[in-house]
């Protein structure tokens, strides 16, 4: 491990100063009702980085109304969508403008790779706002052929007072998976983040302000799942409600919105995606790809290539070719260039990862390198690899979200489709192979919502993302998210004269 001792190295500090720790509520930036706060956590440190306004239920209750009021009297939902566009890509401006420190505040909350979060995820971001700041202005109805005198067509209409929960995985990006479409079609919102990672969204809530979204419109609560999360889900003037997170909470989620209004809800939930190989794929970028595939953000992504399938002929070369590559992995201060690996995000996930180490070794998977903490400070763990691991082990079946790769042998492609498919999820998969058969084959018999082909976690504002079975319900992302996002409105009326 190329930097073992920098991780006891004093932390680098960012150059930007934590401004803003409130709840945003109908334009303002105020406590909690009950006054409390919360600490977020540097999991390099384990030290507290700042204590944040924690909302309840009566703060939820206080951003509904707002977001209500807004949604009622307008101007959001009536302005011209050309309008609302412009706005949309004013905040866009105004992230581009930030990106840095919006970058910071996620690894300092997180321990994600800065120059991940600098170069790849904030300007997606951005160009998020300014593809959906392109669809305001194009979501439109139909006018239909009906069998009789009538004219008809159909209104798209927002939905109403929208309700979304999100994860810490990836704070801004999930910021704007959920906000940017939501605006668009003239939506209002309540956003509950990840009370691991608050910091960054309650900046981005100033610069929308700043962009001139009218007050009401974005409200952002940071606070815990059970309370304000729940609030949000349950609440029965909120209209929609998108979550994502683990599919534990997802069931919840569903459950409360069926208790209170029957208000919709999109899931995108956890995946225990397969990574395929097969016999004539070149090994060393079949390595390098798998390798990105699962210990990319420390292992904590939803579509996570987390079962490494590799064909017989070249498990044993794979296997010696991953170890290496694994042990070169740069793990250490996230801020630091050139750092591959930071920390889990705190120490829930931190012992849930090293748990689920324990029963690999304990179930007989076969511990190829890593296996435990990395340093004595913050929540690092060694690049860790499972060989021999079979389907039914706790490890091949449960989504670790941790930097656990877990390598198993096959031998037939129909084989390798039969367990890949064996699983509650579906979100992804990657399949790499030099056949185009092979890869047009397998890409239709998988039951996931993305394949990756020859490339992994590869993300446009433009292609939809989402789960089968229980990774989720609905699509996010592309023209596909705008419809949860939307009432469609038919209207019919008489022809005067129908021969005319
Ligand atoms: O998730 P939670 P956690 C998976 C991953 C991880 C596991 C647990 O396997 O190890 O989930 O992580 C809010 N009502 N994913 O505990 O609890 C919560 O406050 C309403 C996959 O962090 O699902 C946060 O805002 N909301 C995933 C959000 O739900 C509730 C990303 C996610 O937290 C709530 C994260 C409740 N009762 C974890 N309870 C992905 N799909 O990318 C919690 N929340």
């Amino acid at each position: 491990y190329a930097v073992a001792a920098e991780v006891d190295e004093e932390p680098i500090k960012p150059p930007f100063d934590i401004t803003y720790t409130k709840l945003l509520i109908n334009g303002e930036f105020v406590d909690s009702a009950s006054g409390k706060t919360f600490p977020t956590v540097d999991p390099r440190t384990e030290e507290v980085i700042a204590n944040v306004a924690e909302g309840d239920v009566e703060d939820i209750d206080r951003a509904v109304k707002a977001a209500r009021k807004a949604f009622d009297e307008g101007p959001w939902p009536r302005m011209s969508s050309y309008e609302r566009s412009k706005i949309i890509h004013r905040f866009a401006d105004l992230i581009e403008k930030n990106n840095d420190e919006l970058a910071a505040l996620d690894t300092l909350d997180s321990g994600k790779i800065y120059d991940q979060a600098r170069l790849i995820e904030i300007p997606l971001v951005t160009r998020l706002f300014r593809y959906y700041g392109g669809w305001a202005d194009k979501i439109h109805g139909m006018t239909l052929p009906v069998d009789g005198p009538y004219q008809a067509y159909t209104l798209h209409e927002p939905i109403g007072v929208v309700g979304q929960i999100i994860p810490w995985n990836f704070p801004m990006v999930m910021f704007s998976w959920k906000v940017a479409p939501a605006l668009a079609c003239g939506n209002t919102i309540v956003l509950k983040t990840a009370e691991q990672t608050p910091l960054s969204s309650i900046l981005a809530g100033k610069l929308a302000l700043e962009a001139g979204l009218p007050p009401g419109v974005l409200n952002i609560v940071s606070g815990y799942g059970p309370t304000a999360g729940a609030a949000v889900s349950k609440h029965m003037d909120v209209d929609k409600v998108a979550f994502t997170g683990s599919t534990e909470v997802g069931k919840i989620i569903m459950q409360s919105a069926a208790q209170s209004n029957l208000k919709p809800v999109t899931l995108e939930l956890g995946g225990k995606s397969p990574f395929i190989i097969c016999e004539d794929a070149d090994v060393d970028q079949a390595v390098e790809l798998s390798h990105f595939a699962l210990f990319f953000n420390q292992g904590q992504c939803c579509c996570a290539g987390s079962r490494t399938f590799v064909h017989e002929s070249i498990y044993d070369e794979y296997l010696e070719k991953a170890k290496d590559r694994a042990l070169k992995r740069i793990v250490g201060d996230p801020f630091k260039s050139g750092v591959e690996q930071g920390p889990q995000v705190d120490e829930v996930q931190f012992n849930k990862v090293l748990g689920y180490i324990d029963a690999g070794q304990q179930e007989g998977a076969r511990l190829l390198t890593g296996g435990a903490r990395f340093g004595r400070k913050g929540y690092y763990i060694k690049p860790t690899i499972f060989a021999d691991v079979q389907d039914a082990m706790s490890i091949a079946k449960d989504e670790i979200f941790g930097p656990v790769q877990s390598v198993t042998k096959f031998r037939t492609l129909e084989e390798v489709v039969k367990r890949a498919n064996n699983t509650d999820y579906g979100l992804a998969a990657g399949v790499f192979t030099k056949s185009l058969d092979t890869a047009n084959t397998l890409s239709r018999a998988l039951r996931v919502g993305t394949v990756w082909i020859n490339c992994y976690d590869i993300f446009d504002a433009s292609v939809p993302f989402g789960g089968y079975k229980m990774s989720g319900v609905g699509r996010e992302k592309g023209e596909h998210v705008l419809k949860n996002y939307l009432q469609v409105k038919a209207v019919m009326t008489p022809l005067v004269n129908p021969a005319w």
